[in-house]
């Protein structure tokens, strides 16, 4: 094969390595299901991820990670992994590849075996994932059929009726996933107001901003202040499907509660500036968030959730269910995975519904 073509099959290859990486992380992660120490099994996910990752033919660049350098010892902001970092001068040049991972998405949902745990990361070619730093982002995020009809700025109700109106159906009929949060009091009477039905959930805005945008997941909207990493996932998340996301970055003195605060570094604004985001209070749209023209998606359940099942052990092996979605060629793939490593007189059973 010639140089271009080993370059090509590279790239076509990581779709699939990158599934592999999200299974290792939400296998790992699972095992550690329900006993109540969120910290170990982020770093179980955190840990099987990076190791998956680094034996990719790549030359990768974390651009969304568990923390800045000097906090985080893996999967840290800027960090190089992948094969194509470990090889000087190769003679052929590994693909370029900015990634955003987030290995347990919803820690505290693994921890206490909640639902929506998943294992994710969405990656681009160089500069195609904006990079936010860990602050919080006001989100509105719709499906294919809503898309272009809401306003972050419009009130409430006016979002929930063009939402409606675009899904033949009353507000009524919709249901809007919320964090359940002090700071959405104002957001949820709103809703409430506006007559839609509300589902509150613990942690994940990030699967269920999946879920929104998947026709028959039940969720047709998801509203309020979350994490900005995560956003820009779900932004890489809505080009595959088709959906929508606004988000606003909030900085320290936007929020009203001591405890968000608390949680913002004091030298973000100059970090974001560095990282290019000069105007934070604009409201940043899903090309804006995830501009790359080649994303790759992959998601990974780890316990059961809205579109993914949890990873069920069975003894001789085990079975994962992700989601592996491309915009250079347009696939949403749904991946059931027996894996049954070490057992050569493994039965596969057809058990999905
Ligand atoms: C957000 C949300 C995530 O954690 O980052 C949240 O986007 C943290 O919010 O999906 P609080 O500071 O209010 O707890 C998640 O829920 C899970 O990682």
């Amino acid at each position: 094969m010639d140089v271009a073509g080993i370059e090509r099959r590279r790239e076509q290859n990581l779709v699939y390595n990158f599934l592999r990486v999200v299974e290792m992380a939400a296998i790992g992660a699972a095992r550690t299901m329900g006993r109540g120490e969120r910290k170990y099994s982020d770093q179980v996910a955190v840990e099987a991820m990076r190791s998956e990752m680094d034996l990719i033919p790549m030359d990768g660049r974390i651009v969304i990670g568990e923390g800045e350098r000097d906090e985080a010892p893996m999967l840290y902001i800027g960090e190089r992994v992948g094969v194509g970092v470990h090889e000087q001068s190769p003679t052929v040049p590994y693909p370029e590849v900015d990634i955003a991972v987030d290995p347990l998405e919803g820690t505290n949902l693994c921890a206490t075996g909640a639902p929506n745990a998943i294992a994710v990361l969405a990656a681009a070619e160089r500069g195609g994932l904006i990079h936010a730093p860990d602050v919080y982002m006001q989100k509105l995020i719709v499906g294919p059929a809503a898309k272009g009809a809401v306003d972050i700025d419009a009130p409430v109700k006016d979002n929930l009726r063009a939402i409606a109106k675009r899904m033949n159906r009353d507000v009524d009929d919709l249901v809007v996933v919320v964090m359940d949060r002090p700071r959405h009091r104002q957001l949820v009477a709103d809703i409430k107001a506006a007559g839609a039905r509300i589902r509150l959930i613990t942690d994940g805005d990030l699967s269920a901003g999946i879920s929104a945008a998947v026709g028959g997941s039940g969720v047709h909207a998801v509203m309020g202040i979350g994490g900005a990493p995560e956003g820009v996932i779900t932004a890489a998340a809505m080009k595959c499907l088709n959906g929508e996301i606004q988000g606003r970055f909030l900085t320290k003195d936007k929020l009203e509660h001591p405890e968000e605060r608390a949680k913002i570094a004091d030298d973000v604004e100059d970090r974001m500036r560095e990282m290019g985001i000069t105007d934070p209070t604009r409201v940043y749209d899903t090309n804006e968030l995830a501009p790359g023209r080649k994303i790759i998606f992959a998601a990974c359940g780890v316990t059961d959730g809205t579109i993914l099942r949890g990873v069920r052990f069975f003894g001789t092996g085990l079975r994962t269910e992700s989601v592996l979605m491309t915009t250079d060629t347009h696939h949403v793939r749904f991946v059931d995975t027996l894996h049954l490593e070490g057992d050569p007189d493994a039965v596969v059973r057809f058990d999905r519904f």
